[in-house]
C-alpha cells in the first residue's frame, strides 16, 4: 500500500506516530459534482452533466466507502447509465491493482490500466495523495468528478433523476438536519470508528476507538427498537451509510479489527434491520463476502502478517427480518 507523491509512487503503510497510535483518515482531493445540467455543485468546478454513459465508477467489492456507491447506484436505477471496474480484493504494494484471476473482479474495463493510480495520474500527472476507491471518473473529459463517496451518493440521490425517471429521496429536506446529526456519529464511531480500533498502534487508542464504537452501536440498538429505520419509518441516506460497516461487522472487524465485545448477530434490532437492508431490492449483489474477508486479512500485514483467511461465522442473510 502506498500514495503518490508528486506523480510518483510511495509505498508506505499509514503512519500513526504522530497521532498517539490513532489513525486519521485523510481528506479526499477530487470533490467536483454532477449535476443535471451541468452546473457547479457545493464543491469543485461545474461542467459534469448528468448523462447516460458519460461516467465511470471504480470500485472494490471490499471497500465499505465505495460499497455505498454501489448501493445507490442500484437504488436509484443507474446500472445502465454508469459502468463500473472492481478492483482485486488485494491491496500491497502497489495499491489497488486490476489484476482480473479473482471471481467478480474485472480489470480496468474502461482503459485497461494495470494499476488504480493509473486512473489519478490519467486526471493529474502530479498527483498527491491516497489513491482510493470509490473513483468517478468521467470519459468525455478524463477528469476525475469526485473520490468521496459521501458525496457521490448525493449526485446519485438525484442529479439522474431526469434520466431515469426515478425521484426515490434518500436524502429529504425536512429530514436533512437530523440525518446529518446521525450520519456525524455514525461516520466517526462506526464506519471510521471500526478502522480507528483495528489501526490503533496504542492500547489508548484503541481503547477509546473501540469504547466510542460499541457506545454507538448500543445507542443504534435502542434507537431501532422504536424506529424501523433510523430516522422513523422513511429509509435514507443514514441507514445506507451505515449498512456497509454492519454488513461487514461480524465475518471482518468483530477479529480482524478487534471490535468484539460483541457481535452484530447479538443486537436483535440491529441485526434483524441489517437483514432487511440486505434484503432490499437490488442490495445483495453488491455484497460481496468473498471480496471483504480476502481484502481486509490479506491486504493489512501489520495487522495479519502470515495472511490467514479465517474460516468465518456462518451468516444467513436470508433469514426473514420480521421488522415493520
Ligand atoms: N473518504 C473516502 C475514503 C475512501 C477510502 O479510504 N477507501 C479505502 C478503501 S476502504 C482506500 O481506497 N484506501 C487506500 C489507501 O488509503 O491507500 C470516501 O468515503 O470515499
Amino acid at each position: 500500500m502506498g500514495q503518490l507523491v508528486n506523480g510518483i509512487w510511495e509505498d508506505s503503510w499509514y503512519d500513526t506516530r504522530k497521532s498517539g497510535g490513532r489513525f486519521v483518515r485523510s481528506t479526499q482531493t477530487f470533490r467536483n459534482w454532477i449535476t443535471p445540467d451541468g452546473s457547479a455543485g457545493p464543491s469543485g468546478s461545474g461542467g459534469f452533466a448528468a448523462e447516460s454513459g458519460r461516467y465511470h465508477l471504480y470500485v472494490s467489492y471490499a471497500c465499505p466507502w465505495a460499497h455505498r456507491t454501489l448501493i445507490f447506484r442500484a437504488l436509484k436505477g443507474l446500472t445502465d447509465h454508469i459502468t463500473i471496474s472492481v478492483v482485486h480484493p488485494d491491496m500491497l504494494s502497489d495499491g489497488w491493482t486490476f489484476d482480473d484471476s479473482f471471481a467478480g473482479a474485472t480489470g480496468d474495463t474502461l482503459m485497461g490500466h494495470r494499476f488504480l493510480r493509473e486512473v489519478y495520474l490519467a486526471a493529474d500527472s502530479q498527483m498527491t495523495g491516497r489513491v482510493t476507491v470509490p473513483v468517478l471518473w468521467d470519459k468525455q473529459t478524463g477528469a476525475i468528478v469526485s473520490n468521496e463517496s459521501a458525496e457521490i451518493i448525493r449526485m446519485f440521490n438525484t442529479a439522474f433523476d431526469g434520466i431515469t425517471g426515478n425521484s426515490d429521496d434518500y436524502w429529504p429536506e425536512p429530514l436533512r438536519d437530523e440525518i446529518e446529526a446521525v450520519n456525524a456519529r455514525v461516520y466517526s464511531d462506526v464506519n471510521n470508528g471500526v478502522y480507528k480500533a483495528g489501526f490503533a498502534t496504542t492500547q489508548n487508542a484503541y481503547d477509546e476507538a473501540a469504547g466510542e464504537l460499541f457506545s454507538a452501536l448500543d445507542w443504534l440498538e435502542r434507537r431501532l427498537a422504536d424506529n424501523r429505520y433510523l430516522l422513523g419509518d422513511r429509509v435514507t441516506e443514514a441507514d445506507w451509510r451505515l449498512f456497509p460497516t454492519l454488513a461487514r461487522f461480524d465475518a471482518v472487524y468483530h477479529g480482524h479489527f478487534k471490535c468484539n465485545r460483541r457481535r452484530l448477530v447479538d443486537y436483535p434490532n440491529l441485526w434483524a434491520y441489517t437483514r432487511e437492508l440486505y434484503q432490499w431490492p437490488g442490495v445483495a449483489a453488491t455484497v460481496r463476502p468473498d471480496h471483504y474477508i480476502r481484502h481486509y486479512h490479506y491486504s493489512h500485514e501489520t495487522i495479519n502478517p502470515y495472511r490467514i483467511i479465517p474460516i468465518g461465522p456462518v451468516i444467513d442473510w436470508s433469514e426473514p427480518h420480521g421488522r415493520g
